[in-house]
């Protein structure tokens, strides 16, 4: 989603913002904007449509100058993609605001502005938070104060920067609902959305809380929380390696990163799981205690990790003999629920800032929920330190906007908190064997499936002039099925549908014919045959079906069915092998369809937009 940066130094800061901007673009946006501010009260602004590089482009054509600037990149919640409602937005040429997020109250605060003589060039929420600022500081307040009377004003979601032509020693920042982080450098200072657009100038980082509003100079950082009071935040120092403009060769971050899978599969596995099972405190300090009571697990997730949800649900009641519910994060918020007793609430979420998640663990809190986990890939984010307990994916950064890793690593995790709520609730000595050697074996055997690329590859060419496709699967394949069928319509724009294949005679069948190409998944379990049963009723409605399936599962490929061979995998993790030639599939076919592999039109990593 949208990107902020911000600076103030003594140089010219005009490529740390850009190069911010560039750091942070994996999150889908469709323009981009930057303000600069001098010493001498000068105030420039320059905004494109369109990608980083074409801002960056208009800035070279002139001379951009400014020691205190700010910069976005726009993906459009309120007007469309236009140059006029690409961010920074300026108060009559004095206060200039970049924002993520949603001011809800939008309409009220245009009204209420617009009869005070204000107006409005674009089509935004945003603009009202300028003009807000603006007013305020007509009454003779000091930015800080004008932002701290003004958030008083906003309903909804912002994280936004704030800069005043009158006094360019400063930038005043707000948080409600959207993340901020404060970069601190030598003698400068720096605001972004994600630390990753600030890993160039600074590794020393502090996370501004909810309600948080911050001033910050070249020499000093201000923070007060939400009722006004000065408060100390911790200094935290970045371990992020990963440069986010390395794409090792491979021609897309989307597949560097399901190469990556066996790597990032074992170093969330080590330290974790030993020959004897799961080593102590993965989930952290107090998690046994928590988990000896828990009799229930709800599940609240969106996208990609509500598709490792609703898999580790099938896990959890098999073999942990846990009941556990799973709920999309934006339906669970808005609905009266029950609350099962002893229930403990588990979110997932690669960034851990996804508003609806982030929202209805808050919600949770208030419901009574036993306790809360979070299964999530960055340290810090607002779902780790608002949750009792986290576990970290240690997935490294997730570039490309659609999942790949995040999503393994996250089913990964989930096989070690069945063992861990296993424990407590009788898994049998059998399916504990099971799980912890099949555990073992899965970077190995993620390896093996990463081997049969070369066959997808060919596969690709036959889906590349279909506009619609049918994915199945049975019990813990299904969701997986429902996983590559998300991938492939993210990021080839073909329709995907995935059904549980049981379900083929209550509906789907009728879209039969041999325009819609069949993707199964069928690895050789207990139900294989009912599986079978559902490919022939396929068949004999004349479908084109692609089969992946364990070799010993006894598909052969004919004219009407493909079939590509998918190493064979004992115990429970099928599911996350088979994850891998679906995502292989998505790839190659948006690769011949020309697609922007790494950011698909209309969506955005981190979604911190409800
Ligand atoms: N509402 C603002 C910002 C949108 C946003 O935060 N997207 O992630 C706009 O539409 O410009």
């Amino acid at each position: 989603m949208c990107g902020i940066v911000g600076a103030v130094a003594e140089r010219n800061v005009v490529e740390i913002l850009l190069e911010g901007l560039k750091r942070l673009e994996y999150r889908g946006y469709d323009s981009a904007g930057v303000a600069l501010l001098q010493q001498d009260g000068t105030l420039s602004r320059i905004r494109r449509t369109g990608k980083v590089q074409e801002l960056a482009d208009a800035v070279a054509e002139g001379e951009a100058l400014g020691t205190t600037g700010i910069a976005h990149t726009r993906w459009a919640t309120h007007g469309g993609v236009t140059e006029k409602n690409a961010h920074p937005h300026f108060s009559p040429e004095r206060v200039a605001v970049v924002h993520n997020g949603i001011i809800e109250n939008y309409q009220s605060l245009r009204e209420s502005l617009t009869s005070k003589g204000y107006t409005f060039t674009s089509d935004t929420d945003t603009e009202t938070i300028a003009h807000t600022v603006h007013e305020e500081l007509k009454s003779g307040c000091a930015l800080l104060a004008a932002v701290q009377h003004s958030v008083k004003q906003f309903h909804g979601a912002y994280g936004t920067v704030i800069m005043d032509k009158e006094d360019p020693s400063r930038v005043v920042v707000a948080r409600s609902g959207s993340p901020l982080v404060i970069g601190l450098g030598l003698g400068e200072n720096f605001i972004a959305s994600d630390q990753m657009a600030l890993l160039p100038v600074t590794r020393r980082f502090i996370f501004l809380e909810e309600g948080d509003v911050a001033e910050i100079t070249r020499r000093e950082v201000n923070i007060f929380d939400k009722d006004g009071n000065p408060v100390e935040r911790d200094v935290v120092e970045s371990n992020i390696e990963h440069d986010a403009g390395d794409k090792a060769g491979y021609r897309h971050y989307m597949l560097k990163e399901i190469h990556e899978q066996p790597t990032v599969v074992r170093n969330s596995l080590q330290n974790r799981v030993d020959d004897n099972g799961l080593t102590a405190d993965i989930f952290g300090p107090g998690a046994d205690e928590i988990f000896r009571d828990v009799k229930h697990v709800q599940i609240i997730a969106c996208g990609t990790s509500y598709h490792a949800g609703m898999t580790a649900r099938y896990w959890l009641e098999q073999y942990a003999n846990v009941s556990c519910g799973i709920e999309i994060a934006s339906e669970f918020r808005y609905r009266k629920s029950v609350v099962h007793e002893n229930s403990l609430l588990v979110t997932i979420s690669q960034s851990g800032e996804t508003a609806d998640t982030l929202a209805a663990l808050r919600l949770a809190k208030e419901l009574g929920y036993m306790s809360s986990l979070t299964i999530c890939n960055v340290p810090g984010s607002s779902l780790v330190r608002e949750s009792d307990l986290a576990f970290m994916t240690r997935a490294g950064a997730e570039i490309g906007v659609a999942s790949t890793k995040a999503f393994t690593t996250q089913l990964t995790a989930f096989l070690m908190l069945t063992l861990a709520l296993g424990e407590h609730n009788g898994i049998s000595a059998e399916d504990k064997t099971s799980i912890v050697s099949s555990l073992h074996s899965l970077p190995a055997k993620l390896e093996e499936t990463l081997a049969i690329t070369q066959g997808i590859e060919d596969l690709a060419e036959e889906f590349a002039d279909k506009n619609h496709s049918l994915f199945l699967g049975r019990g813990d394949q299904y969701p997986i099925a429902m996983e590559g069928a998300l991938k492939l319509k993210e990021i080839s724009y073909i329709h995907a549908e995935a059904y549980a294949s049981g379900e083929l005679k209550h509906g789907p069948l009728a879209l039969i014919d041999e325009e819609m190409p069949v993707i199964v998944v069928a690895p050789n379990n207990e139900l294989l045959e009912k599986l079978k049963s559902n490919v022939e009723e396929v068949r004999a409605r004349g479908g084109i079906m692609y089969v992946f399936a364990d070799k010993d599962a006894a598909f052969s490929s004919d004219e009407t069915m493909r079939v590509i061979n998918v190493p064979h995998c004992e115990g429970p993790i099928a599911p996350i092998i088979y994850t891998i030639p679906l995502q292989l599939l998505s790839y190659y076919v948006a690769l011949i369809k020309g697609t922007d592999v790494d950011q698909p039109r209309n969506l955005a990593k981190s979604v911190t937009v409800e």
